[in-house]
């Protein structure tokens, strides 16, 4: 708590069997993977309450905290034989690699460990290619990397390790994935022992100062999995299933879950994020939020909702939360065809907008998230959503908007089945995923890649201007009604050249 109070920062010689590692990537404003897998600091705690030490490491805050910061001579200073780095996110991928690369140059003997959904969809390719690579931990991590330390450290018997993908020889042996995490061994795991991480205070204040501002905010999921199967998600019902052997979601028990709460108030945290809402008609996070009101837990929740909230939802939202909390519900498109055909969770515009009024009239903040490029989306259903945009800007005071590209993610259905969802596909392979640009990976029957990105800087202009003649949206209407193409590039070319004039 100390170093909670005082702010100090600093790198002390680290003793431990395990060194977790996140090498952070910096895209761009919009695109960073600076956050570390929530799931790290649950397998983290797991093994070190069984006996073995253990350490997380942000490389880009000590780099921060340290211009001259060396990751792979800091573990051969402390000679620490355990790097396990994550590879959750495929953005991540060139930079994690070349940094394990690194760090087994300098470090010849230690054991060099990947992890999360990436790898684990490509573990076979990534140890085909990458020797410096030593094991891949595929799915949930908590037992199967328990279990590979303390065969690293006794009679090496790697074939009892649940999960693990590994080299003997020039073969590669793909473990059972017998491990799946269930609700039991969940509300038994930490997500808030951040006393592991190194520098954490750092860390729990980066949102403060980059994103959420003026809040210390924390991810925290109540379960893993979902049911469903939104066309662009990789964390799908049938993704999950591969990825993990996960066939349904696991939901954590109440009790587990307002202990983490709990925890997290500890090290000053006041703003809970959380994406995982797999029974959307349920009553689970209802009864969730009583017990928090019971347990007088004071917090900012931002909740991003997987269909649309219900009144009863809503009403225990508003009454258990403090103000600042905002719902996140994503509609993703105007069109109620393509959003029918894309999202696992279907709702209609008529409902989106049903519900909209009465979370003004609870005066709950709420944000919408819009894409475009979906699977099936003419540039008329992109106009559709300038037209649901229009609207809910004139007529809803406190409705707040985000706008994103949806890239293609490895093992979502539309990586699967590209075909299937008239999707031309740029990335089959893990090299593919592994290149430094980051861009869609994918264009549709009906977009270009160009298209899909100028319509997305559209509806930005648009959530932002003037209701006047030179609007993204009424110069897209006065189009159609001429029926003169949508060319978006082009818009946008004309627009900012009016913005600089
Ligand atoms: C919650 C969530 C988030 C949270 C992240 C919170 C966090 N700190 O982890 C938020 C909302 C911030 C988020 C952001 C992003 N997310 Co996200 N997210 C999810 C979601 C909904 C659930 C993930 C989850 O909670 N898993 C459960 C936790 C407990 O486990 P875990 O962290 O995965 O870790 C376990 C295993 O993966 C494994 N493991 C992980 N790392 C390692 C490392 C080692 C060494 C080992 C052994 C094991 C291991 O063991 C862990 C414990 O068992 C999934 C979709 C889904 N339904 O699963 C998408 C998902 C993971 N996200 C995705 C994406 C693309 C992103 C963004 C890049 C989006 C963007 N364009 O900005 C950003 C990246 C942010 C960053 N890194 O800074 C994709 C990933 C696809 C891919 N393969 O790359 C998914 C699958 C959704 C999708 N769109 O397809 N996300
Ligand atoms: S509801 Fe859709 S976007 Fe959310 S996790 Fe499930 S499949 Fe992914």
């Amino acid at each position: 708590m100390a170093n909670f109070i005082k702010g100090q920062y600093n790198l002390q010689n680290m003793l431990c069997d395990v060194l977790f590692i996140h090498i952070p990537r910096l895209i761009s404003k919009s695109l960073t993977i600076n956050l570390i897998p929530i799931g790290i600091f649950s397998i983290a705690d797991f093994i070190s309450n069984r006996g073995i030490s253990t350490k997380i490491l942000h490389m880009g805050i000590e780099q921060e905290l340290n211009a001259k910061f060396d990751v792979a001579g800091f573990i051969k200073e402390n000679n620490i034989s355990i790097i396990c780095l994550d590879l959750h996110w495929h953005h991540s991928a060139h930079v994690t690699l070349k940094e394990a690369e690194r760090i087994k140059g300098m470090n010849p003997d230690c054991k060099i460990v990947l992890g999360g959904n990436t790898s684990s969809f490509f573990s076979k390719e990534i140890l085909q290619e990458y020797s410096f690579i030593d094991y891949i931990v595929r799915g949930d991590g908590e037992i199967p990397l328990f279990e590979l330390v303390k065969q690293l450290k006794g009679n090496s018997d790697l074939s009892k390790v649940p999960n693990l993908s590994w080299r003997e020889g020039c073969q590669i042996i793909q473990n059972n994935q017998t491990f799946v995490a269930d609700q039991n061994l969940m509300n038994n795991l930490s997500f808030t022992n951040f006393s592991l991480l190194q520098n954490y205070e750092r860390y729990l204040n980066y949102f403060l100062d980059e994103i959420i501002h003026n809040k210390r905010v924390i991810y925290f999921n109540c379960g893993r999995g979902c049911p469903v199967n939104c066309s662009f998600c990789a964390g799908s019902n049938i993704s999950q299933k591969i990825i993990n052997n996960r066939i349904r979601p696991e939901l954590m028990s109440y009790w587990a879950v307002i202990r983490e709460l709990k925890n997290m108030k500890q090290f000053g945290i006041n703003c809970w994020y959380t994406c995982f809402d797999p029974y959307p008609h349920s009553d689970y996070y209802a009864t969730l939020f009583k017990k928090i009101r019971d347990n007088d837990i004071k917090l900012n929740l931002y909740f991003e909702c997987w269909s649309l909230p219900s009144k009863e939802f809503i009403d225990e939202f508003s009454g258990t939360f403090l103000e600042d909390s905002t719902l996140i519900i994503s509609p993703e498109t105007g069109s109620n065809k393509v959003r029918n055909k894309n999202k696992g969770y279907f709702y209609s515009n008529k409902q989106l907008l049903s519900i909209l009024n009465y979370i003004e009239e609870k005066g709950v903040n709420c944000i919408l998230s819009f894409a475009a490029g979906l699977p099936f989306e003419t540039k008329e259903d992109i106009f559709r959503t300038f037209v649901l945009i229009h609207h809910i800007k004139r007529n809803y005071k406190k409705i707040e908007f985000t706008f994103s590209s949806i890239a293609l993610e490895p093992a979502s259905p539309i990586y699967l089945k590209p075909s299937l969802f008239e999707v031309i596909s740029e990335r089959s392979s893990f090299d593919a995923f592994c290149s430094k640009d980051t861009d869609l990976g994918y264009h549709t029957d009906n977009l270009t890649k160009e298209e899909i990105n100028a319509a997305i800087e559209l509806m930005k202009i648009e959530a932002n201007s003037e209701d006047n003649m030179y609007s993204p949206f009424n110069i897209l209407k006065s189009r159609m009604v001429k029926n003169e193409p949508l060319n978006f590039p082009e818009i946008l070319q004309d627009i900012s050249k009016f913005h600089k004039h």
